[in-house]
């Protein structure tokens, strides 16, 4: 058993072993996170996504670094970093990489690196981030950078889940496109246009603007518009003020691998969340990534329950007569539960 005041108290290698029970979904790792979650609420969580290779892990180390030159009630921030990465599920090679990369961090006690290995469902990989988030978050981190490579949809869920979404791009053919086939743009708190040392980066910068304006008709993010309705539904007192103020998000040319850019950005991190807890967002988006977290939890329990007690023979019969075209799926649905 893994001891959960360890973990309060700061020590890395329980902290270490218990993400890994995350991993494997023991037990232990679900005694942890309900012992440890009245201990949390305290962490900003930072989501940094984007195209593989756009520079987002460059980006995450050198905004680590910067955070920890920094102050947070005349102290320097405690940093975890979380490296999501689902394209990469067992050999590692792009973690590895990154590892490398982030070496120049290793020796300061104050950042906490861990990739994650994705394993089973794309829920899974959601409940395991935001478990990921509890440990380090009662663990005393007051920054969860947590970088998701910007692929899918289950990806933009997770940066999703963040209190502030860093949207990186790099100049190149087709990112902006990609961009809004992810409806990446949508969720982007902070964007980024990583290479500023490449002469089309005002372009794509140019770009990014007009497709920002567009798909908003300015102001706040779809998630924040969301989540404001669902205030107004519930009949939350919100600062009225901060609401028609709005977020404006900034775009920023940043050249991460120079360090150029970086102290904007953490400024800007620092302004988004003050904003959210003025706006009473904050509070908002704490409830609404638990609400998704508690939701994602149920499905993937009733899977598992439906799975164990399912007829497999019955399955496969049904699954042949819907691929024979002689029923349809939503009668098989039926036949099934
Ligand atoms: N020219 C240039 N290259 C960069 C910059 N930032 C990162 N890179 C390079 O882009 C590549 C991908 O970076 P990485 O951080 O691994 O991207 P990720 O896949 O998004 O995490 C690496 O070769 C970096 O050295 C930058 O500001 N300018
Ligand atoms: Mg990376």
């Amino acid at each position: 058993m893994i001891d959960a005041e360890a973990i309060r108290s700061g020590n890395r290698l329980a902290l270490s072993r218990a993400l890994t029970a995350v991993e494997n979904n023991t037990p232990d790792s679900k005694r942890l996170q309900a012992t440890l979650f009245p201990f949390t609420g305290n962490a900003h969580l930072v989501g940094v996504t984007g195209a593989p290779g756009s520079g987002k892990s460059t980006l995450v180390n050198q905004l680590a670094k910067a955070f920890r030159q920094s102050s947070i009630n005349e102290k320097p921030p405690k940093i975890a970093i979380i490296a999501v990465d689902p394209t990469s599920p067992y050999s590692g090679g792009a973690l590895l990489g990154d590892r490398i990369r982030m070496q120049d961090l290793a020796g300061d006690k104050g950042i906490f690196i861990r990739s994650m290995a994705s394993r089973g469902a794309l829920g899974g990989l959601a409940h395991s981030t935001a478990a990921f988030a509890t440990l380090l978050d009662s663990a005393g981190f007051d920054i969860i950078l947590i970088e998701t490579v910007g692929a899918g949809q289950a990806e933009v869920n997770i940066a999703r889940l963040a209190h502030t979404v860093i949207v990186v791009e790099a100049p190149g053919m087709g990112d902006d496109i990609q961009a809004i086939k992810a409806g990446i743009l949508e969720i982007a708190d902070i964007l980024v246009v990583n290479k500023a040392d490449r002469p089309e980066a005002e372009n794509t910068a140019r770009a990014l603007k007009i497709m920002l304006e567009m798909s908003r008709g300015g102001g706040m993010t779809a998630a924040s518009k969301h989540l404001m309705r669902s205030l107004a539904e519930k009949k939350v007192n919100t600062n009225q003020k901060d609401e028609k103020t709005g977020w404006e998000t900034p775009i920023r040319l940043v050249t991460a691998i120079e360090g150029s850019g970086i102290d904007t950005l953490v400024d800007d991190i620092r302004r988004h969340k003050a904003y959210l807890v003025s706006s009473d967002l904050w509070k908002v988006k704490e409830a609404y990534r638990l609400e998704k977290d508690l939701e994602a939890l149920i499905k993937d329990k009733l899977v598992d329950q439906w799975q164990e007690n399912l007829d497999e023979e019955k399955y496969q019969a049904l699954l042949a007569e819907i691929i024979q075209r002689k029923r349809s799926p939503i009668e098989a649905l039926d036949l099934l539960l």
